[in-house]
């Protein structure tokens, strides 16, 4: 900054205006006189810009990052009774949530009709400026105003305004710093999937988890609705889908993967559940007030068990199945006849009249085409249809259901299988195997929305020892924080002409070892807010260290709204953050957990709250393999899984 100010002084002629205020152009055309020297001065300009457009960021705690963060000096009181102005429909809807969302820290908010209040939201689009889902936010003398170019931007900029209000209000009046922000998404589809297949979710969790999802600017709920374990959605013709398809006897105990066949135990617990039209209804209402949108997500014609357990005659073996008790790949897929069709039909028939988005996600993953190859009817079909290969049925499966959707105005979206049977140009892929399927994508330029389980899923492991006795049974793999937040979502493969095809990103919950909600937000949280930033915030302006600075000031608002996500461990213990000195090695503990201590012991037990506590780094004498470790300890008394390190 300060040499930012020298520089300025002494090129006042040239650079005067090559301020940090938001509402100029970054830099005049004066500032690029043809010499080096203004050149170089630039970019230092440009640099220093960056910077303290960060660290005001990291000082407001906001997340994902802003894409501008100018703090002006001075502070607007908020006082304990708040007008909220504005004047159309879209504003007052607006203005409705922001009431709610004060209310629930505490203040009193009333909506006016006019110009004046406290907090002024104003739809500013098309001409006036501000394309759809952006925003602008200042906080001056005269109070707040939250311009938006569209009812989804001004949303962003009330979710932005509450991040600078306390978690928890005390009494009297807030402070909010003078400032200006001006806000935009990098990706469009900046999303998040919950499977209630596996394990069913009831209605007010989805809710709390729109809500979640939506304060962090996604825009996309994909709602993984049936799988080999279950049917979760009414559908009113076929009503055996929720008397059958929707429960299981028993469920398997356990990890799969560690478990031989032979050995597998079973709960002898029969599970279901379902929801209503009428509950979906409420369930996209809710999404759509907040700006989210649902994808539902149908599996055909693999992970589909379920159906057949009520409609055997989908399947190419006549027989009787069971909805599935186990987990992994079934080879029992349905038969790609006219009656499957006809089952699908009907089924995406209603599908489409209870979300108004205009994706459908139709699965296509994960299907074996053993019992395909087996048929009597497949073989026919293929010579009919001139059909050369067993995969292409599948693509000729999935475009007459694209067909059928496209009819309908939607449009499909399918795992990266679809790639494999051929895919037309209009059918969007997920890609979860990696980025390859995406990238192979994006080459043919079909739409793509990255998701490698490598980086986004978060039913993966959070610890680095594998199955921890302090973590809770996971899938496998390890997926730490750090790993989620790295993710690009535009593979350097790409040329930036074939980038315009990724439309976002997105990270899946996938719920085989995931029963309860309280599960679900520690699998969840803290880890979909680094996808929130990976979404939001260009791949360029990321910066770890920022975001666990700013991560600390939302841990507070997760326990407002009673998140239980998981406590990170302390940092550096990792041996790249060990310093030797001599004969000792150096510890540097730290937590960006707000108001947490660190315990820890040398002597290879679990610390408690009773373990020495952390003030300055521990010198620990090496040569004797000594155990270090550590935990944080939050100030409601939750504590994280031990960071760990032999020195
Ligand atoms: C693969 S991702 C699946 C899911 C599993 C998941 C577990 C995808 C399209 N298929 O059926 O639940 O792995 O991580």
């Amino acid at each position: 900054m300060e040499l930012m100010l020298l520089i300025l002084a002494h090129h006042k002629h040239q650079f005067h205006p090559c301020t940090i205020s938001h509402h100029s152009q970054p830099f005049p055309k004066s500032c690029m006189k043809k010499t080096i020297l203004p050149l170089i001065l630039l970019l230092i300009c440009l640099h220093a810009r960056a910077q303290s457009n960060d660290m005001a960021a990291d000082r407001l705690g906001l997340l994902p990052k802003p894409v501008q963060v100018n703090v002006t000096g001075g502070t607007y009181t908020l006082p304990a009774q708040v007008t909220i102005a504005g004047s159309g429909k879209e504003e007052k809807h607006v203005a409705g949530l922001l009431k709610d969302f004060l209310a629930g820290s505490g203040t009193n908010a009333a909506v006016g009709d006019g110009q004046n209040g406290n907090i002024r939201l104003v739809l500013a689009g098309g001409n006036s400026g501000l394309a759809p889902e952006n925003y602008e936010l200042t906080v001056d003398a005269g109070g707040i105003t939250v311009r938006g170019g569209d009812g989804a931007g001004l949303f962003y900029g009330v979710q932005t305004l509450m991040q600078l209000l306390p978690a928890q209000r005390a009494e009297g009046g807030v402070q909010v710093p003078f400032l200006s922000i001006r806000d935009k998404p990098a990706f469009g589809w900046r999303g998040s999937m919950l499977d209630v297949a596996r394990h069913f979710f009831p209605v007010d969790f989805v809710k709390k988890y729109i809500d979640v999802i939506a304060a962090y600017k996604l825009n996309t709920f994909h709602w993984h609705l049936t799988d080999d374990q279950g049917w979760r959605i009414e559908i009113k013709q076929y009503p055996k889908l929720t008397q059958v398809s929707a429960f299981r006897k028993e469920t398997l105990i356990g990890a799969q993967q560690t478990q031989k066949e032979a050995d597998f135990r079973f709960d002898q617990t029969p599970y279901g559940g379902f929801y209503t039209q009428d509950q979906i209804r409420e369930v996209v209402q809710y999404a759509q007030d907040r700006y989210i949108t649902i994808v539902p997500e149908i599996e055909m014609p693999g992970h589909s068990v379920a159906v057949l357990a009520a409609y055997p005659e989908l399947a190419c073996k006549p027989g009787t199945y069971e909805t599935r008790t186990i987990w992994g790949v079934s080879d029992d897929i349905v038969c790609p006849t006219e009656q499957s069709f006809k089952f699908f039909e009907n089924v995406l028939s209603e599908v489409v009249q209870l979300f108004p988005g205009k994706y459908v996600h139709i699965g296509g993953d994960e299907a074996p085409k053993k019992v395909w190859e087996e048929s009597d009817f497949v073989k026919k079909l293929m010579k009919k249809e001139k059909i050369e290969s067993v995969e292409k049925v599948q693509g000729w499966f999935n475009q007459r259901i694209e067909k059928f959707l496209a009819a309908k105005g939607k449009k499909l979206v399918g795992w990266d299988e679809i790639l494999e049977g051929g895919i037309t140009p209009s059918a969007t892929v997920m890609s979860w195997r990696g980025e390859k399927g995406g990238i192979e994508a994006a080459r043919h330029g079909n739409s793509v929305v990255m998701s490698p389980a490598g980086y986004l899923y978060l039913d993966h492991g959070q610890h680095p020892t594998p199955h921890s006795p302090y973590e809770p049974l996971t899938i496998c793999c390890y997926l730490p924080l750090e790993k989620v937040y790295s993710y690009n979502p535009l593979p350097k493969e790409l040329t930036p002409d074939q980038h315009r095809y990724i439309l976002g990103v997105q990270a899946n919950l996938w719920t085989e070892y995931i029963s309860t909600p309280e599960k679900a937000e520690y699998m969840l949280f803290p880890r979909l807010l680094a996808l929130a930033e990976v979404a939001w915030t260009p791949y360029a302006s990321k910066n770890y260290e920022s975001f666990l600075r700013r991560l600390g000031n939302q841990l507070p608002r997760l326990d407002a709204r009673k998140v239980m996500y998981r406590v990170p461990e302390p940092m550096g213990l990792d041996s790249a953050n060990v310093r030797r000195e001599g004969d000792k090695a150096i510890v540097t503990l730290s937590t960006f957990v707000p108001g947490a201590k660190i315990r820890y012991t040398l002597d290879g037990t679990m610390p408690d709250e009773t373990a020495d506590l952390y003030t300055k780094p521990l010198a620990v004498p090496t040569g004797r393999k000594i155990r270090v470790r550590a935990v944080t300890i939050a100030p409601n008394g939750r504590k994280s899984a031990p960071a760990e390190q032999e020195l």
